[in-house]
């Protein structure tokens, strides 16, 4: 492509789901740029589409997992219970797509395979798995946090004769019903699926690794006036959620736990326990759950103590109890260790008793025992955040492969821009808000919006971060992760999860609303990190 060749869009989007959506209406509707979407998947709704295993549901309450900008679905689009299922999203996500108008500018069934920036041109090209090319002026990398799977290379997995399934690529119509279950991996789909599953299944065994820590949900139907009491706060309801750390809706606490009494505590502990919500248990009871180890360890015993009141079987409840900090993704479910009580499920601690090898027939242990099988289910989760974006081929400034450039680890300026890679931007890229996560999609393409923006009114320029810029953003991450005990657990919080890769950070851990001040102060300041500033100057000087 030659500086004179125009490209055919404006922007490509990468990715229909929570973000590709949002930022495919701004830049059309709002700025009339020419966009279009491209997504692998038969629909839109990312996570929400490829996610339909037994039980699969947000842990944000429903009343704030949706965009706060369409007012008016606020006030149309219902919900009755706490807590929204798979179909309830997909069908939300589809409605907003629908309301827009956008599925006119949404290609599906289209996988970028790779993104290539010509420096001559200033042009970005994708190119699709069935060969299309696209050439646009803006890339917006949507790809989400958790859509490359991890599917572990079990000895024997592909003997198995039954149905091998991993929960990031659910077939549509796949049942549990029946049929005896086989589940490796008991992260937040896992433990979704413990939760569901034996409702129906024949028998589910549970391979898990780790033990986890788990809460209530606090599920269960709301009232009309409940849902009325939400719709008519609507925009203090989001200004909270926005201004706030894990953006869930709830007041985060300033409390010590060491503060107060143990008596105080375990009262504090209790009413959470009861209210429900893996991030209201851990940022709301107390301020210092994952930055004090004693906090930490005072809300672990809490939790033991409570699988040692449900789970009957002592040997069961023993291998549930987890030994390591509560340090992970929080996880909430409706009767998770009540679960292990029904008589069609079984617990194997894979660390006592490892899987030997998968059959043609099921899972053989190391004990000897082969667990006869007719769906093995891997919820073995995701090479997040940076992983969808090394396993494509994308390519920046004089040909720089982003595994180059991510190398050491994965970093960007505010989750958004990274050097070498002019006029792309991620939505949740490395160093993001570790936060609920519509909220920080909408703050991110907001941000990505605004910049946009700008440079159209700049006459358009190479807008592109410089390497100190990304370097003292990566040394802010890190300075804060390093008063948590995130990188104390390990999970995919830090890349953890897969083996051979780095382990890195992953997030910007000061909350949800410090982020959005940060970039209130970049848009005020006219965009200076971006080199907008200047050429904004150079234009009206
Ligand atoms: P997670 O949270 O990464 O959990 C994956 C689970 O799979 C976890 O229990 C792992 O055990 C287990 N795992 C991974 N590899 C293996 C192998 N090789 N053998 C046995 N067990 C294994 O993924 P999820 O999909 O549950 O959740 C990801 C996010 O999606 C979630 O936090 C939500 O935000 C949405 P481990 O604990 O590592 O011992």
């Amino acid at each position: 492509m030659t500086a004179t060749q125009k490209a055919d869009l404006d922007a490509i989007v990468i990715g229909a789901g929570f973000a590709g959506i949002y930022m495919l209406h701004r830049l059309r509707n709002e700025l009339g740029l020419a966009v279009k979407v491209y997504d692998s998947a038969g629909g839109v709704g990312g996570t929400w589409y490829h996610n339909r295993y037994p039980g699969a549901m947000s842990d944000t309450e429903s009343y704030i997992y949706r965009y706060s900008w369409d007012k008016e679905m606020l006030q149309e689009w219902d919900w009755d219970r706490h807590y929204l299922n798979q179909p309830d999203i997909l069908r939300y996500l589809e409605a907003v797509v629908e309301k827009h108008d956008l599925a006119r500018d949404i290609v599906l069934n289209a996988r970028i395979d790779s993104t290539v920036y010509d420096e001559d041109s200033g042009i970005w090209t994708c190119t699709t798995d069935s060969g299309e090319q696209i050439t646009g002026r803006y890339v917006v990398t949507a790809l989400g946090l958790l859509s490359a799977k991890n599917f572990p290379d079990i000895p024997g997995r592909d003997s198995f004769e039954g149905t091998l399934v991993h929960t990031g690529a659910w077939p549509e119509g796949l049942t549990v019903d029946g049929k005896k279950v086989g589940l490796i991996g008991t992260g937040s789909t896992g433990c979704q699926i413990i939760c569901a599953a034996p409702d129906t299944a024949e028998h589910l065994t549970v391979f898990q690794r780790t033990a986890q820590f788990s809460v209530p949900s606090g599920n269960g139907p709301v009232t009309p006036e409940y849902v009325d009491s939400k719709r008519a706060d609507y925009d203090a309801i989001f200004e909270q959620v926005k201004s706030s750390a894990v953006g869930f809706g709830f007041e985060e606490s300033t409390v010590p736990t060491m503060s107060v009494s143990a008596d105080e505590r375990r009262r504090v502990f209790q009413e959470n326990w009861d209210k429900g919500n893996g991030f209201r248990f851990m940022f709301g009871t107390f301020a210092d759950i994952v930055t004090s180890e004693e906090a930490n360890n005072a809300a672990a015993d809490f939790i033991r103590s409570k699988i040692d009141e449900i789970v009957e079987d002592p040997e069961t409840a023993r291998k549930l109890k987890p030994t390591e900090l509560y340090a992970r993704r929080p996880l909430c479910n409706k009767d998770y260790y009540e679960t292990f009580n029904r008589d069609n499920v079984t617990l194997v601690s894979i660390k006592e008793n490892p899987i030997k090898e998968i059959t043609p027939r099921g899972v053989l242990t190391e004990d000897g025992v082969e667990h006869e099988l007719d769906l093995l289910i891997f919820a073995t989760g995701f090479d997040t955040v940076d992983g969808q974006y090394t396993r494509m081929d994308l390519r920046g400034r004089g040909g720089l492969r982003i595994q180059d450039h991510w190398a050491e680890a994965p970093t960007s300026y505010l989750g958004i821009a990274t050097t070498g890679f002019p006029n792309m931007f991620m939505i949740l890229g490395p160093n993001g808000p570790f936060s609920n996560i519509p909220p920080a999609i909408e703050v991110q393409v907001d941000m990505v919006f605004d910049v946009i923006k700008a440079a159209e009114a700049a006459g358009a320029p190479v807008v592109e971060i410089t390497q100190e810029t990304e370097d003292a953003w990566t040394a802010t991450c890190r300075e804060i992760a390093s008063y948590t005990l995130f990188d104390r657990a390990e999970s995919w919080i830090f890349g953890a999860n897969i083996p051979g890769k780095r382990q890195a950070l992953m997030f910007y851990m000061a909350g949800l609303g410090s982020f959005r001040q940060k970039l209130v102060e970049e848009a005020e300041a006219g965009f200076p990190a971006f080199g907008l500033k200047q050429t904004a100057e150079a234009v009206t000087a």
